[in-house]
């Protein structure tokens, strides 16, 4: 018989265990502003210096994080089944330090400068970084994080590769997110509509619930239990 087709949506929770703050949780303020009012094109546009002084100080904390046992069990579900995807709303960079590599980044990575006008692009893990953002050295129009907004579209390529895979999966894991974002949240409910099944991994029930089997309690714990468990399966098939 051939192996089941697992495919994993990741959020903020999965690398909460690795000290980085979630958005949603407690205590999701930076100095007095909501990051709902940080993550936007208009913030950038109308306060460049301050949506650069967020990404700054979010980068200062994620530069010291390293990946906990939950990112170290999706890179060797990747290595054990063949056709595994891993979609990550994430842009900390911390499932490719744990070693995937397959990943489907819908939100993009912090740990990439692009230029607001022009297709430049570069890597850049500097922390701190200078107080304002710097002028594209291609075109010289102001650089940004290269992540995605409020409003803003998601790259063509990844979500349907992330659509294509949640429709075929008969397994989708859902870590650590609150599910409320779209269309990263409409995943889930592709495999639901094609048959396959949901397990979430959360702390706390979320929209999905209704459709997922919840596993509560914090995934770093929750997932590598999970998947011991389901190798047991495996071996005794
Ligand atoms: C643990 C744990 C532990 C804690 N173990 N669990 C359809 C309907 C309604 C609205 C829309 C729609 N389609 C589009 C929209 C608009 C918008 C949207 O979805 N809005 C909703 C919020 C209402 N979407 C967009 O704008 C997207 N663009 C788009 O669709 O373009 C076309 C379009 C535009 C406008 C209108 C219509 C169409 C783009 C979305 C980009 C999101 N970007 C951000 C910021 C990225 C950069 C940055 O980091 O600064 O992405 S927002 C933020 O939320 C970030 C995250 O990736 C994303 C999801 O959050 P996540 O990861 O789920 O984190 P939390 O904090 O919410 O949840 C953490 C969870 O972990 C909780 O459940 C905890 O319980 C749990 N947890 N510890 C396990 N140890
Ligand atoms: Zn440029």
């Amino acid at each position: 018989m051939s192996l089941p087709r697992i495919v994993a949506l990741t959020g903020a929770g999965v690398s909460a265990g690795s000290g980085v703050p979630t958005f949603r949780d407690a205590g999701g303020l930076w100095r007095q502003y909501r990051f709902q009012e940080l993550a936007t094109p208009q913030a950038f546009r109308r306060d460049p210096k301050l949506v650069w002084e967020f990404y700054d100080w979010r980068r200062q904390r994620m530069a010291h994080c390293r990946p906990n046992p939950a990112h170290e069990t999706l890179a060797e579900m990747e290595r054990v089944l063949p056709d595994f995807l891993l979609v990550t709303q994430n842009i900390d960079g911390l499932h490719a330090a744990a070693g995937s590599e397959q990943v489907v980044y819908l939100h993009g990575d912090i740990w990439t400068l692009r230029c607001t006008r022009c297709t430049y692009k570069e890597r850049n893990r500097q922390a701190p970084l200078e107080p304002l953002p710097p002028s594209c050295p291609r075109c010289g129009a102001l650089m940004r994080p290269d992540v995605v907004w409020f409003g803003e579209s998601l790259d063509p390529h990844a979500i349907a590769r992330a659509w294509e895979a949640f429709e075929q999966a008969d397994i989708a894991l859902v870590v650590g997110t609150s599910a409320v974002v779209y269309p990263a949240a409409q995943l889930p409910w592709l495999t639901h509509e094609k048959g396959g099944q949901v397990i979430e991994f959360n702390t706390q029930p979320t929209p999905l619930s209704d459709i997922a089997t919840t596993i509560l309690g914090p995934c770093e714990e929750t997932l590598p239990h999970w998947w011991a468990e389901f190798q047991l399966k495996l071996e005794e098939r």
